[in-house]
């Protein structure tokens, strides 16, 4: 897998590459935590989807929807500093004082609409898994549907942007790339276990690779195209690095 490990810096000569696979499988055993069950991903708080007795909490709920709905369209087209507390009010037709009833702060909203960018891939994952392909084919359906969801769900496009401004947003917002790489990695080494890997190729290192190549597939074709070619662009890339970690 000589492209992958070739384009990383000096130490990644034949003499190293050994030491570097060592390294990253005591990464994975590490991800996978006691008893090698990969920590869930995503850790999101879950949201809460009751339904029923209590009408009251339910329209509660409805609004708090609506609200981060409307915030999650303004922080994607506008960003964090531009987007202000009134105009989400006006989005939604509420009073800024109803929505700081919902959310106390702006940046409370931010953090709602990045925890609820995260909450969209465990949905995605349990779709992909309920159709039953093998580790790597779920890595590929995984991340043609994380795609998708970059191009046609404007909280994911929000969460994406507010995680980029993040310097700017003086709240906790969940570690970005570090759960896609763990779940990545969970399926690659078990695509390796299977023989489905080429033997060169570092669950963990390819997996890093898939994320930083998705990541930056996405955000060049929201600065040139917003997004309007990104499925066509990742299926180009996924295509050279499925096709370059596949066993023969
Ligand atoms: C993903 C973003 C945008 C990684 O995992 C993350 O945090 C991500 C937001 O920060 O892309 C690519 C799968």
């Amino acid at each position: 897998m000589p492209e992958l490990e070739s384009q990383a810096g000096p130490e990644t000569g034949p003499e190293h590459r050994a030491e570097n696979r060592a390294k990253s499988r005591a990464e994975d055993r590490a991800a996978a935590g006691p008893g090698g069950v990969e920590a869930a991903p995503f850790r999101v708080r879950p949201i809460s989807t009751r339904r029923g007795p209590d009408p009251k909490q339910d329209r509660a709920a409805r609004t708090r929807q609506l609200v981060l709905t409307a915030a999650a369209e303004l922080f994607a087209s506008g960003g964090f500093r531009r987007t202000s507390v009134q105009e989400v009010a006006d989005r939604v037709g509420m009073t800024k004082g109803a929505v700081y009833f919902h959310y106390p702060t702006k940046e409370a909203l931010a953090v709602a609409v990045v925890e609820q960018h995260y909450a969209r891939w465990p949905l995605l994952l349990a779709a992909v898994t309920a159709e039953g392909h093998g580790p790597l084919g779920t890595a590929e359906r995984l991340l043609a549907g994380a795609a998708l969801a970059f191009r046609d769900d404007i909280v994911v496009r929000a969460g994406t942007r507010l995680q980029v401004e993040r310097p700017q947003i003086d709240a906790e917002l969940p570690t970005p790339y570090v759960d896609w790489t763990d779940l990545l990695a969970g399926l690659l080494a078990a695509a390796e276990a299977l023989g489905e890997l080429r033997a060169e190729v570092s669950p963990r290192a390819a997996a890093r690779s898939l994320v930083a190549a998705l990541f930056g597939t996405q955000h060049i074709s929201d600065v040139l195209h917003e997004r309007a070619d990104l499925v066509e662009r990742w299926s180009e890339t996924a295509g050279l690095l499925f096709r370059a970690i596949r066993a023969e």
